[in-house]
């Protein structure tokens, strides 16, 4: 078919490739979230509603697309590593980044009422997204430290603040300068000797974030079949493997989670 003479715009549409051989990490993050958990009454310092739909829409953005191998998530923001040798739509950095966040989107929306029961969705929510490229292991496993250690940081910092708020009755500005210069200790401190919290022990969904890997699960599920020689329909087990997208609270900042998932890293 001859090319219409308008065909040469296509050339103004820049090249967003992925460079080959680098891990594509694509982060999306919620709009304004502070905003939209305030309006939304989310529980303080973490709402479980808020960060299991979290993970509900990543888990279906990870069965949903192709190449993604493991995500992060914590707060209002989820990770996803694509292989590093994935040529979805050609590496285009474009088609990771919108395909993630629109699909995370879309089913934040779909799945908001399966979690929020008695809280309706106000406003249509948002995400921002962006595509990082790390072109070593080492890189990655630090680029992923990173947000485990800023969640960690966040939640320790928003646990105390909370703490002071709602059962010493500090305003927020009186508790912020309360921790004001305050290290990691100091806080932890606060918690045992003000709240008789240990921080050890509060959940690790909220402490280390969640992690989703590829795992084979044994699903059993009853059919109904009808069985040749016989007249009526009859219940019947079936069992099958599935691999599904599974949470994990732990920490992916050693060694040891690596080494137990070797598979994550693993070429092909
Ligand atoms: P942005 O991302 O620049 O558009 O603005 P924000 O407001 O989304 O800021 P960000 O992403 O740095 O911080 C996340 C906000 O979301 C933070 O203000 C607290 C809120 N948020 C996230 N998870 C929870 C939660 O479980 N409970 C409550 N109360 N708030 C949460
Ligand atoms: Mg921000
Ligand atoms: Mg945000
Ligand atoms: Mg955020
Ligand atoms: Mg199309």
């Amino acid at each position: 078919m001859a090319k219409s003479k308008f065909e040469y715009v296509r050339d103004f549409e820049a090249d967003d490739t992925c460079l080959p051989n680098c891990w594509v990490v694509t982060r999306l993050d919620g709009r304004n979230f502070h905003r939209f958990a305030e309006q939304h009454g989310f529980s303080k310092p973490n709402d479980d509603r808020a960060l299991h739909l979290m993970t509900k829409c990543a888990q279906t953005v990870m069965q949903e697309l192709e190449d993604i191998v493991m995500a992060y998530g914590q707060s209002d923001e989820y990770s996803f590593v694509f292989k590093k040798k994935s040529n979805w739509f050609k590496r285009r950095a474009s088609k990771f980044m919108t395909h993630v966040v629109s699909q995370f989107a879309s089913s934040y929306v779909f799945y908001w009422k399966d979690y929020f029961k008695d809280q309706p969705l106000l406003y249509p929510p948002g995400f921002d997204g962006r595509v990082v490229l790390y072109p070593s292991n080492q890189n990655l496993k630090d680029y992923l430290s990173w947000r485990q250690a800023d969640c960690h940081v966040n939640n320790l910092y928003n646990t105390v603040f909370w703490m002071l708020v709602q059962r010493s009755g500090l305003t927020p500005v009186q508790a912020q300068d309360r921790l004001k210069g305050t290290l990691a200790g100091d806080k932890n401190e606060i918690l045992f000797s003000e709240f008789n919290i240990n921080y050890n022990n509060e959940p690790l969904m909220y402490r280390k974030g969640t992690v989703l890997i590829w795992q084979k699960v044994n699903e059993v599920t009853t059919k109904r079949i009808k069985l040749p020689k016989e007249s009526e329909e009859k219940e019947v087990e079936v069992a099958r493997t599935r691999t599904k997208a599974v949470p994990l609270h732990c920490d992916i900042i050693g060694d040891q989670f690596w080494e137990e998932y070797p598979e994550i890293l693993a070429d092909s």
